[in-house]
């Protein structure tokens, strides 16, 4: 591992890795993770197999004793020609993170967070969530034999990834109200007692991990930078982190270039891009986010003064979809492409397919859209597809069952 500090996102003031705090004691700015990158060279990357820990140089755990592993990261680059060709686009590029070991994105970061947390002696860990975090959470909590707390917001998480809590064994309390008062609640529940360590993407330590989907894309990509990512935002924790890793591989010389960062959220859940599209400092939250994209549904972002950086920096932007265009990019990826990914995945193909029509991506551009995790984690949507598409009106019974199979084929 190379060096780091802790650093303030907003007054740049440094603290020792230590003090595991996750705000800054002088202005209450969010905190992030600084390698010193001066002099240093690539490493002998390409002689490991892709995965989070490949990198791990660049990701802040001291102890290999104390790493917690489920073999995470490794996920496809898939390159979608019969998307792209519907939309217009010869390279088109899906990094399906649903293929990660508990189905989303989060493993990249709770791998190094939960390795972190007992680098530094914790045994309790917590987290508010919105499903994904939580069911990856549980997982490595139980991977590392420490006890877990998860808090989601009562009927608003999808079945798979309540199955997922349950079965890993953590204590699931369900909060009334939105996520963004389950965080609330986290924060001042780990503020209140040093015991419970909070695992929510405000640890700095997460997003370390989640830097490492951006290293895979640039390698994957054979050290090309791709043009334009796509990703689903809600607490914008991930846009924030990938663009961090960009900038790392810039820094380390592998790349010379930065891709645009475009930040998708659901139109009536959508506090970033209203205030990037209104060309705001500063993201106010929404009341009652609603949508069908429950992992999405976030009204008031905690990583937002990262992820307006990292859209103005990048010349990036933000775009809203409708459940609709969720609902059928979902359906249109896993139809034409073989990849089922949960709607709020889906949200950055139709933010793609929005952006391109509207003319802010060129036909010619490299685009990696990221697919945050998988369809198998919401069956909730069978309900919400049209009977015609799905086989529900087809039965057969009875007697010269065969002809009546070749009369419906
Ligand atoms: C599939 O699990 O916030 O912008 O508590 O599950 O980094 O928040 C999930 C978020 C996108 C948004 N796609 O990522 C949680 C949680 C999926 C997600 C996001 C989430 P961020």
């Amino acid at each position: 591992m190379w060096s780091y500090k802790l650093q303030c996102f907003e007054c740049q003031r440094g603290f020792p890795a230590q003090e595991a705090g996750f705000r800054c004691k002088i202005c209450g700015g969010l905190l992030e993770v600084i390698f010193d990158l001066a002099e240093k060279r690539e490493p002998a990357w390409k002689s490991r197999q892709l995965s989070v820990w490949k990198y791990r140089e660049l990701l802040p755990v001291e102890k290999e004793e104390c790493i917690v592993s489920l073999a995470e990261g490794g996920t496809g680059l898939h390159h979608c020609k019969r998307l792209g060709r519907k939309l217009g686009l010869k390279k088109l590029y899906v990094k399906n993170e649903g293929e990660n070991p508990t189905g989303s994105f989060k493993d990249r970061g709770m791998t190094v967070a939960i390795s972190k947390a007992r680098e530094l002696g914790k045994k309790k860990v917590l987290c508010a969530s919105t499903g994904n975090t939580a069911a990856s959470l549980a997982a490595y909590s139980a991977r590392a034999g420490m006890e877990c707390i998860v808090l989601m917001p009562k009927g608003k998480v999808a079945g798979g990834k309540m199955l997922q809590v349950i079965m890993h064994g953590a204590k699931l309390i369900q909060v009334r109200g939105d996520f963004d008062q389950a965080l609330e609640m986290a924060m001042e529940l780990a503020d209140k007692r040093r015991e419970f360590y909070l695992m929510n993407s405000i640890n700095p330590f997460r997003l370390e991990g989640q830097k490492t989907l951006a290293f895979e894309i640039l390698h994957q990509l054979g050290e090309r930078c791709p043009d334009v990512v796509l990703l689903p935002v809600g607490n914008g924790g991930n846009i924030s982190a990938a663009w961090k890793g960009f900038s790392e591989f810039q820094q380390l010389k592998i790349v010379r270039d930065r891709p645009r960062m475009m930040g998708i959220q659901a139109e009536k859940a959508a506090p970033i891009a209203r205030a990037v599209k209104s060309r705001q400092s500063k993201v106010r939250p929404i009341h009652n986010p609603q949508t069908i994209a429950t992992a999405i549904r976030i009204g008031s972002p905690a990583s937002w003064p990262k992820v307006l950086r990292a859209i103005r920096e990048s010349k990036g932007t933000a775009e809203t979809v409708t459940d609709r265009q969720i609902l059928a990019a979902q359906k249109e990826l896993a139809t034409l492409e073989g990849i089922f990914v949960e709607p709020a995945s889906a949200a950055s193909i139709a933010g793609l397919k929005k952006l391109s029509e509207d003319g802010q991506v060129d036909p010619s551009e490299t685009v990696v859209c990221v697919t945050t995790g998988h369809g198998l984690k919401d069956p909730s949507v069978l309900e919400r597809l049209p009977k015609s598409q799905t086989g529900y009106n087809l039965e057969i019974t009875g007697a010269s069952r065969l002809e009546r199979l070749e009369r419906v084929l």
